[in-house]
């Protein structure tokens, strides 16, 4: 009897696709949402995040989504810090180093679009506006497309956070008028479970790789209690994995991350059980294009 097609026929990871021997499991370790007075164990030094960048790479982690914090653990888009961050994460890890565009909910966009000047490996560039939470996370075209124009113009790669299905639709017309990002890939983060955006389950996660450009490589995020149904159809779908204190708290039912380095490995773990072991830093490198930006220092 003939095998039905497995998990690496589907879009994501389809035979020969970049990556889908692998999984790249990105850690998003801090956010810009949880107060460090509540999540005593966030990392929010330039020192707690080194030290938490370290644990995680050393149990599978290949690529870092960053919020910074400023002195009173507040966040910041401080063009200094992100600098002094992006320089001390690529001399104590071998990481790729995501600087988040997204910043907190209150800020303005030439300060997040002044992130790019740090020269990240990658940037995050979120497709659209959404409700979040009780709050707006805005996202203007213009933005946008100024974001993707700057990313091209430097040579950081982005990666698109997509918060519901249009999303999808609006990243196909960003390809279409304004060209493939830099490194030639095109690398998707579905962020699932916000509330006001699109559901963290199985059926949405499938309902969203339809829309995918043809190519894309795509990881998955399941927000708090989202988090282990979205990393499980991820895994099942081919996808790869982002995890981090950013996104959740929880553990299980009742018990609290202890630290980032916890979710790692067990998103390391499911990785191996499903025949996709975590890819190194380098592997994804490759896979997504990732080169030194003009004028980083190296
Ligand atoms: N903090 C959220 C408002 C990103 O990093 O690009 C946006 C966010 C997305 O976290
Ligand atoms: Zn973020």
């Amino acid at each position: 009897m003939a095998e039905t097609p497995g998990p690496s026929a589907t879009r994501g990871a389809a035979p020969g696709r970049p990556g889908a021997h692998g999984t790249l499991i990105t850690v998003a370790p801090t956010g810009a949402e949880h107060a460090k007075a509540d999540v005593p164990t966030l990392p929010v030094t330039l020192d707690e995040l080194v030290r938490t960048a370290r644990d995680c790479e050393h149990v599978g982690a290949a690529m870092i989504h960053v919020h910074v914090r400023d002195d009173q653990a507040r966040p910041t888009l401080d063009l200094g810090r992100l600098r002094e961050t992006v320089a001390a994460l690529r001399s104590e890890t071998n990481l790729v180093v995501q600087l988040s565009t997204g910043g907190a909910v209150t800020d303005p966009e030439a300060d997040r679009l002044r992130v790019l000047d740090a020269l990240p490996d990658s940037a995050s560039c979120t497709m659209g506006t959404v409700n979040f939470g009780d709050d707006v996370f805005l996202n203007r075209w213009e933005f946008i497309v100024e974001l993707h124009r700057r990313m091209r113009e430097r040579g950081i790669v982005p990666e698109y956070e997509i918060f519901d299905l249009g999303q999808l639709a609006a990243l196909r017309r960003l390809l279409d008028e304004h060209g493939l990002p830099a490194g030639g890939h095109v690398h998707v983060d579905l962020v699932m479970g916000v509330p006001g955006g699109m559901p963290g389950d199985a059926e949405t996660l499938v309902a969203a790789l339809r829309l995918l450009p043809e190519g894309a490589t795509f990881s998955a995020t399941g927000v708090g209690r989202a988090t282990l149904p979205v990393l499980f159809a991820s895994l099942a779908a081919g996808g790869h994995l982002r995890v981090g204190m950013e996104d959740t708290l929880s553990y299980a039912r009742g018990e609290r991350v202890r630290d980032n380095a916890q979710l790692v490995a067990r998103a390391a773990g499911l990785a191996r059980v499903a025949q996709r072991p975590p890819l190194t830093p380098d592997e994804v490198r490759e896979i997504l294009g990732v080169r030194l930006p003009a004028g980083a220092p190296s």
